[in-house]
């Protein structure tokens, strides 16, 4: 992985990012800071167990397909991360996503929110306001908005602290028959993360049976075409520039190889 050292300056940045992302999930600032100047090691635990919390209430809703059938309309809420915000290190460091989850995924659903107040779709699952805005232009700003929420929602959970390794047997049966090889099917997500232009997605979706890889720009996503996502990757410049910087690749490889859950995959590929 080729990071840029970090500055006195940076790591201080790094640190308040850090406060920032935990306050988000309930964390009192005042704990936090009590926590950090004690031990490290005691936000990691916190964290994890308000993460784990976050787990299981996820699986005892069934997952993301469901729980986004079952979940109220507005106001929509940020879902709570299903991990620690530092949990993916060092691949995807806290830094990046005390400004991703914390910054850009809540800012999707603040003005999701704003832009539904008092319309037809407030009362809608956030499922159907993305099918039923798609393409029109003159709800694009919701359409935006609705189909990032959910794209994120949907990235978090394809990842998994110390991922990656082998799919389980019956994922990697169904991978090696459409694709010849799981390094074959990881290759197409890496070349259609690289030659998406500017901001966007790259997808293993199911067409039918069959598993295929996909990509789409800004906020669109394979629920516009009647397809199933079983992972997504986001290439928006905010998910990996302050690690990566330019190399969109090195990152899309290191969470295919690292973090990837094989598991949640599964779940979504039948
Ligand atoms: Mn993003």
């Amino acid at each position: 992985m080729n990071k840029l050292p970090r500055s006195r300056a940076d790591k201080a940045l790094h640190k308040k990012d850090i406060l920032f992302a935990a306050e988000l999930r309930g964390i009192k600032p005042s704990e936090i800071k009590t926590e950090l100047s004690n031990s490290s090691s005691i936000i990691n635990r916190r964290s994890f167990l308000i993460a784990s919390a976050g787990s299981a209430t996820w699986l005892a809703m069934g997952g993301l397909s469901r729980f986004a059938q079952a979940a109220p309309a507005s106001p929509f809420v940020l879902p709570a991360l299903p991990y620690a915000v530092n949990a993916l290190e060092p691949v995807i460091t806290a830094y990046t996503i005390g400004f991703h989850y914390g910054k850009h995924h809540k800012a999707y659903v603040d003005d999701l929110n704003k832009l539904v107040a008092g319309t037809e779709y407030a009362d809608m699952p956030l499922e159907k306001i993305i099918t039923e805005t798609s393409g029109k232009a003159d709800k694009s700003g919701i359409f935006n908005n609705a189909a990032q929420v959910w794209n994120h929602t949907f990235y978090w959970q394809g990842m998994k602290s110390k991922g990656g390794g082998e799919p389980p047997i019956p994922l990697k049966q169904k991978i090696d028959a459409y694709f010849g090889s799981v390094d074959a099917c990881k290759k197409e997500l890496v070349s259609a993360a690289a030659s998406q232009f500017g901001s966007g997605w790259a997808w293993l979706i199911l067409d039918g049976e069959k598993l295929k890889v996909i990509k789409t720009s800004n906020a669109d996503n394979p629920l516009t075409m009647g397809k199933k996502p079983p992972f997504t990757i986001d290439v928006w410049e905010h998910a990996y520039y302050l690690d990566y910087q330019n190399l969109r690749s090195d990152y899309v490889n290191a969470v295919l190889d690292k973090l990837i859950n094989w598991e949640f995959i599964m779940q979504n590929a039948d």
